[in-house]
């Protein structure tokens, strides 16, 4: 497989310098092929400090014609409820599992000890309930859980098991902010799909999806109210990435990244989300027609050499009939503002203090490897093992950290445990877009990326976090590693 994607990339590649002039890369924001459009599903939430999710199979009329099976938390059919959070709140979660098979519940982006953390060593068996408790210590942010069993992964989230987790906190909460869920404060679940001819989800070795699914709706319209507006987007994806803007071209603000709020909005116009990782933006409508409508778009067409999804392949294993092409995640209709909706931009949100390097107590590097003739991809060589301990680490060292891809393709690398500090990257400086607290970052093939990390509170001997790469396909494969955090 990995063959074929050295081939694959390198024929893409090609193609796309030769044919990027002629080529009509906008597809209608109707992938399906219907005419119309489908009302975005927002997430159910759960409040309080116990939580119950319960993983089954269910379906989900998807496309025309027969129901998709699927797995969903709690039978929302695709995908799972929204947690609300409160940092400082003790929390308990009863995982159970309704599969006929394990699973594993693992909380991305949290600050807990590795054995409440769900990675693949905290197996639910068939037909058991896992009962993590911990206290809830991160900013207010926009966070996720999904399956973590080692080979697993992909095929889990393939059938839709996924949930969001938003965490409030005191500073969040005095800033004058859209946070009515549904209304003005809106989730995004980014991904695609790809469907036998019955309609079921194929999950063979496909990375991209042909059918964008935002909130497991394809074709997703919402109306949202003339006023500022904020989505909280993640990119749930397999391997794709989302070169996201709006079909105006219209400014809009970052907010947050995956571990909270920054110092200030970033206005952009363009913001890459790989797999994992998390913005919230703020959208001005305020001054649109009531009617007007417009789209939330993935400009994917024309990336650079390596950009997961910007393959020119529409078939094969890293072929999709949305690879390389400009197509909408949203379509917006703009509707009568709310009485108390918020019409201007906060020009503070936070002050954090992050690790420079004068911080530093230890440096590590991590290179990615392998992916080419028929070896996966990995880091520094060693395919994941799921006793092997690749790096240990002192409680309460400030670690940098370089990723090194010197590889044929770009990668999303996840650290758990910790949020970190992005500090350089070898082709230029960090985009004030990604200037916060992160615990995911993009590492296109050829450059270095370095991040500072304070590993704090909690040590174990025997319990391990893991490092990976965020592509499921990637990480099932090996590219996987593990560290412990030791007295
Ligand atoms: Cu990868």
């Amino acid at each position: 497989m990995q063959k074929i994607r050295a081939l694959t990339v390198l024929l893409g590649f090609l193609f796309v310098i030769s044919c990027s002039e002629q080529n009509d890369t906008t597809v209608t924001p109707t992938p399906t092929g219907t005419s119309t459009y489908n009302d975005l599903w927002i997430p159910p939430t759960l409040t309080g400090t116990t939580f119950n999710l319960t993983l089954a199979k269910s379906t989900k009329q998807l496309r025309t014609g027969s129901a998709t099976n699927t797995y969903s938390y709690n039978n929302t059919t695709f995908w799972g409820p929204t947690l609300i959070m409160n940092k400082g709140d003790l929390v308990k979660l009863n995982v159970t599992n309704n599969l006929a098979e394990a699973t594993t519940t693992h909380w991305h982006g949290f600050h807990i000890p590795a054995v409440m953390d769900g990675g693949p060593h905290q197996m639910i068996d068939a037909s058991t309930t896992w009962s993590p408790s911990f206290e809830v210590k991160n900013n207010a942010g926009t966070y996720w859980y999904h399956p973590h069993l080692h080979e697993k992964t992909k095929e889990q989230l393939n059938y839709g098991a996924g949930g969001l987790i938003i965490i409030k906190d005191p500073v969040e909460s005095a800033l004058a902010l859209p946070r009515t869920y549904g209304e003005d404060d809106i989730p995004l679940i980014l991904t695609s799909r790809n469907y036998t001819s019955t309609n079921a989800f194929d999950i063979s070795d496909r990375a991209y999806g042909d059918y964008q699914l935002t909130n497991g709706t394809s074709s997703a319209q919402v109306s949202l109210p003339k006023q500022f507006v904020r989505l909280r987007i993640l990119n749930a994806e397999i391997e794709r990435g989302y070169n996201l803007g709006f079909s105006d071209n219209r400014t809009f603000y970052i907010i947050t990244n995956d571990g909270g709020l920054l110092d200030t909005p970033v206005p952009v116009t363009r913001v890459k989300m790989m797999v994992g990782e998390r913005v919230e933006i703020l959208v001005n409508l305020g001054t649109d027609a009531d009617g007007a409508s417009l789209d939330l778009m993935a400009y994917n067409s024309g990336q650079a050499f390596g950009f997961p999804g910007g393959e020119p392949n529409t078939s094969g294993n890293f072929g999709s009939l949305l690879n390389n092409k400009d197509f909408s995640v949203l379509h917006v209709n703009v509707k009568a503002a709310t009485p108390t909706g918020i019409t201007a931009l906060s020009a503070k949100l936070t002050t954090n203090t992050y690790w420079t390097n004068a911080d530093v107590t230890n440096s590590r590097t991590i290179t990615i490897t392998g992916g080419q003739g028929t070896t996966a991809f990995s880091f520094d060589n060693n395919l994941y093992g799921e006793t092997k301990i690749n790096q240990t680490i002192k409680l309460n060292a400030i670690e940098k950290w370089t990723i090194t891809n010197n590889n044929i393709f770009g990668h999303s690398f996840h650290i758990h445990d910790i949020q970190f500090k992005i500090i350089s990257r070898s082709s230029g400086a960090v985009g004030t877009h990604e200037s916060g607290w992160k615990d995911t970052v993009y590492v296109p093939v050829g450059e270095s990326v370095s991040v500072i990390a304070k590993f704090d509170d909690f040590a174990s001997s025997t319990n391990a976090f893991m490092y990976h790469c965020h592509f499921s396909n990637h990480e099932d494969g090996g590219m996987m590693g593990q560290f412990l955090v030791t007295q």
